[in-house]
C-alpha cells in the first residue's frame, strides 16, 4: 500500500513538473556562461537613433540588469578607442559611453559580467583590433579536429533556413569581445567561394553583424583553376588576378564589411604560390591588392614544413624570416604559438620578435586536438599566458583561435571546455588578464559565485593543463601521439612509407643513451633562431628550463635533474604525477555536487573518469615503451603499470564520427 501511494505521488509530481515548471528542464550546458538571473526591467535610454546593435544592448540591460537606470551614449571619452567603452556608476545611474554601437554593447556585457555595485569609473579598450575565431568546418558539415559534433553552419539549409543557434553563437562571442570569425577550414575547398556558398555566407554575416562580428573565409589558393576553370592559379597571371578581383567584387556586393581571407598555402599538400615559383609574399600580396580597395585583409599562415628539412621546428622561421618587410600592409602573417603544432607544451615560435617589418598574429588552438579532445579537462589560459611571458603582447597585431565549437547542445562537447572559448575571448581582449581571474569569472558565471565552489575549482583548472603535460609528454617531449587522431599515445609509431616528420620516433629519438631531440648548437641548431640570451639558455643542457629539456636536448638516462633525480626517474615521477593529479581532480569534483545541477555534475564526473583512465593508458604506454631503452626499473614510489606494452600496442581507438574520440578504445 505504502508503495502504491509513493508511486502515485511520484506520478503526480511528474505531471506537475511537466505542465507547470519549465525551469526543471534538463541542464544541457547550452546557456554557456550567459546565465544572468532575470533583471528588474531597469530603465535604459540611448541618446541616439536605434540600430540593431543598440537594440540588442538595450534588450540585454532590460532583461538582465538589476540596478539603477542605464544611459548609453556615443561619446569619445578620454583615450577610448573604436570598440572601447567607459562605464560611470553612481547611485543615480550608470552611464556607458563609447564612440561606437559595438563599444556600447561590449560595455553592457561588461556591466552584466561584473555587476558593479560601487560608484566609480571603468575604462576598457581592447588590446587587439582583430579577435578572431578560426573554424575548421567543412562544407559537408564535418569539422576537422572538432569534438563537439558537426558544424554549427547548416550549409544545406542555408540561405533559406536560419538556425537560432547562429544568433546564440554571435551573442556568446560578443559577450567576450570576439569580433571576427573565419567560417571554414584552412584546408579549404574551392567551393567556399562559389556564388552558391557566398549567398549562404551572406546570411550568416547578416546575423552576426549586429553583434560586431565580421565574417572571413579561408580560401583555396588554387581556386581560379579549380572553381574558375582557368588553366593556372599563378598569382602573376593577369587572368588569375582578374578572377580574384571579380570574386572580391562579388563578395563585397553581398557582404560589404567582409573581413578578408585566411590562407594555408603550400602546406600539407595545399595549393600555393610556390607551385608557380612565386614566394609566399608574392602570393599574399596579390590577394592583398585585390582586397585593399574594400578594406579587407589577408591572414597568411606560416604553418609550413617540408619533408626534406630534418627539423620541422625550424621551418616557419627559415621560410618566412627572409620575407620580413616584403608583405603589403594589409597582410598579417598568422603564426602558431609553437614551432611544431599545438603540442601540450612547446616553446614559442621564434618568428615572433624577429619580423619587425611584418604584421604578425598568433594562432592558438582552442579545440583540444592534442590535449585529450573534448574528454580531458585542460584549461588552456595558462598555456596562452606562458606564450605571452616570452612574446610581448605589443609585438603582435591580432589573435586567432581555432574554435572548439560544434552543434552539440553544450557547444564544446564538454562543459569544462567552454572555459577555453571564454578564456580565448577574454585574453584576446586583454592579454594582461591573469588565467586565475578568467577562471574565476567563468566559474562564477557558468556555475555559481559561491567561493566554496569557485576556489577549489579554480585551483583545479589552473593545474589541469600541467597534469595533461605530465601524463602525456613531460619535460619537453612532443608529438608522440597515435597517428592521425592525436588522442592516445603511440611513441613507437614509425612507418618507413611515411615522411619521417609524421612519425613519433622522429620526435623523441629514444635510444640506449637517452631521450629527446637535439636542437642545440651541436644538433639541429634550432636554438639559434631565438634571441641571443634565450638561445644561450636553451642551448645549455644544465640551464635549459626543464619543461623544455627534451625539446632541445638528447639527454642521457642518468642525467642529473635539478631535484637530484636521474632523467629516467624524473620521467617516471612526472607521468605518475599526471595520473595522481587527475585522480585528485575527480575527488575535488565529487565534493562539488551540492553546488551544481545534477546533469552537469554527472556529465563532468563521467568525463573525469575517462580522463583518469586515459592518463593511466598514457603513463603505462610511454613508460613501458621508454623502459626498453633506459633498461631501468620504475621506481618503487611510482604506481606500477597496470597494462603491458604488447597489449597497449594492439589497442586501437575506436574512432567515432569525424575522428571524435570515443569513450572507450577497442582492440
Ligand atoms: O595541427 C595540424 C592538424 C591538421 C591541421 C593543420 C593546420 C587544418 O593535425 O588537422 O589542418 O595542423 O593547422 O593546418
Amino acid at each position: 500500500m505504502k508503495y502504491l501511494v509513493k508511486n502515485m505521488l511520484g506520478a503526480m509530481t511528474m505531471l506537475l513538473i511537466g505542465i507547470g515548471a519549465p525551469t526543471m528542464m534538463a541542464e544541457d550546458g547550452s546557456s554557456l556562461w550567459l546565465r544572468m538571473p532575470p533583471g528588474s526591467g531597469a530603465e535604459v535610454t540611448a541618446a541616439m537613433k536605434s540600430t540593431p546593435t543598440l537594440d540588442i544592448a538595450k534588450d540585454e540591460v532590460r532583461r538582465y540588469w538589476k540596478g539603477v537606470p542605464v544611459t548609453l551614449l556615443h561619446e569619445k571619452v578620454g583615450r577610448l578607442r573604436r570598440e572601447g567603452f567607459s562605464i560611470d556608476i553612481d547611485d543615480k545611474g550608470v552611464r556607458i559611453s563609447s564612440p561606437t554601437d559595438i563599444g556600447l554593447l561590449y560595455g553592457v556585457y561588461h556591466l552584466l559580467r561584473e555587476q558593479p555595485t560601487e560608484s566609480g569609473t571603468i575604462v576598457e579598450n581592447p588590446t587587439y583590433s582583430r579577435r578572431i575565431l578560426n573554424h575548421w568546418d567543412n562544407p559537408d558539415g564535418t569539422v576537422e579536429r572538432g569534438y563537439a559534433g558537426n558544424s554549427l553552419w547548416e550549409w544545406d539549409s542555408l540561405p533559406a533556413t536560419i538556425s537560432s543557434r547562429y544568433a546564440g553563437y554571435a551573442r556568446a562571442n560578443a559577450s567576450i569581445g570576439i569580433n571576427g570569425t573565419v567560417l571554414n577550414n584552412v584546408n579549404a575547398k574551392a567551393e567556399a567561394l562559389s556564388t552558391e556558398y557566398l549567398r549562404k555566407t551572406k546570411v550568416l554575416a547578416d546575423v552576426f553583424r549586429p553583434y560586431g562580428i565580421r565574417v572571413y573565409l579561408s580560401i583555396n589558393f588554387g581556386s581560379p583553376k579549380r572553381l574558375g576553370g582557368l588553366p593556372t592559379s599563378d598569382p602573376f597571371d593577369q587572368d588569375v588576378k582578374r578572377w580574384w578581383r571579380d570574386k572580391a567584387k562579388e563578395i563585397y556586393s553581398l557582404i560589404p564589411d567582409f573581413g578578408g581571407f585566411l590562407v594555408k598555402a603550400n602546406s600539407e599538400g595545399t595549393a600555393g604560390p610556390l607551385d608557380y615559383g612565386r614566394s609566399h609574399a608574392e602570393g599574399a600580396n596579390m590577394l592583398a591588392d585585390v582586397l585593399k580597395p574594400y578594406g579587407g585583409i589577408v591572414m597568411w599562415r606560416a604553418f609550413v614544413y617540408h619533408p626534406e628539412e630534418p627539423d620541422r621546428a625550424k621551418q616557419a622561421y627559415s621560410e618566412f624570416k627572409p620575407l620580413d618587410g616584403k608583405f603589403r600592409d594589409n597582410v598579417i602573417v598568422q603564426v602558431k604559438n609553437g614551432p611544431i603544432d599545438f603540442q601540450p607544451r612547446e616553446p614559442y615560435t621564434p618568428l615572433f620578435g624577429s619580423m619587425s617589418a611584418t604584421k604578425l598574429m598568433v594562432e592558438f588552438q582552442i579545440t583540444q586536438e592534442y590535449l585529450g579532445h573534448a574528454n580531458h579537462l585542460a584549461y588552456l589560459a595558462p598555456m596562452w599566458k606562458e606564450f605571452f611571458e616570452y612574446v610581448s603582447p605589443s609585438s603582435i597585431t591580432s589573435v586567432a583561435g581555432v574554435a572548439n565549437i560544434g552543434n552539440d547542445s553544450n557547444w564544446c562537447g564538454y562543459d569544462m571546455a567552454q572555459a577555453n572559448w571564454y578564456a580565448f575571448g577574454r585574453l584576446a581582449w586583454n592579454p594582461e588578464l591573469s588565467a586565475e581571474e578568467i577562471a574565476d569569472e567563468w566559474l562564477s558565471q557558468t556555475f555559481t559565485p559561491d567561493t566554496a565552489f569557485v576556489d577549489p575549482m579554480k585551483e583545479m583548472m589552473m593545474q589541469s593543463r600541467e597534469a595533461v603535460v605530465n601524463y602525456m609528454m613531460p619535460l619537453g617531449l612532443h608529438h608522440i601521439f597515435a597517428k592521425d587522431h592525436h588522442y592516445g599515445p603511440q611513441p613507437w609509431f614509425f612507418d618507413p612509407e611515411l615522411r619521417v616528420d609524421w612519425t613519433a620516433t622522429h620526435y623523441h629519438k629514444a635510444d640506449s643513451e637517452g631521450l629527446g631531440f637535439d636542437r642545440s648548437s651541436t644538433g639541429s641548431d634550432a636554438v639559434s633562431q631565438y634571441p641571443e640570451n634565450l638561445a644561450a639558455l636553451f642551448d645549455d643542457i644544465n640551464r635549459c628550463p626543464e619543461e623544455y629539456l627534451l625539446w632541445f636536448h638528447h639527454v642521457g638516462w642518468n642525467h642529473k635533474m635539478r631535484n637530484g633525480r636521474s632523467l629516467w626517474n624524473e620521467l617516471c615521477h612526472r607521468y605518475d604525477a599526471g595520473v595522481q593529479e587527475v585522480r585528485r581532480f575527480q575527488k575535488i569534483w565529487d565534493r562539488m555536487e551540492p553546488y551544481v545541477d545534477a546533469d552537469r555534475f554527472a556529465a563532468i564526473q563521467d568525463k573525469l573518469k575517462i580522463q583518469a583512465r586515459d592518463a593511466v593508458w598514457w603513463k603505462d604506454a610511454c613508460l613501458l615503451y621508454f623502459q626498453q631503452f633506459s633498461c631501468q626499473p620504475i621506481p618503487y614510489d611510482v604506481e606500477p603499470p597496470v597494462h603491458n606494452l604488447q597489449d597497449m600496442k594492439e589497442f586501437r581507438l575506436n574512432l567515432g564520427i569525424h575522428g571524435n574520440a570515443p569513450h572507450g578504445f577497442n582492440k
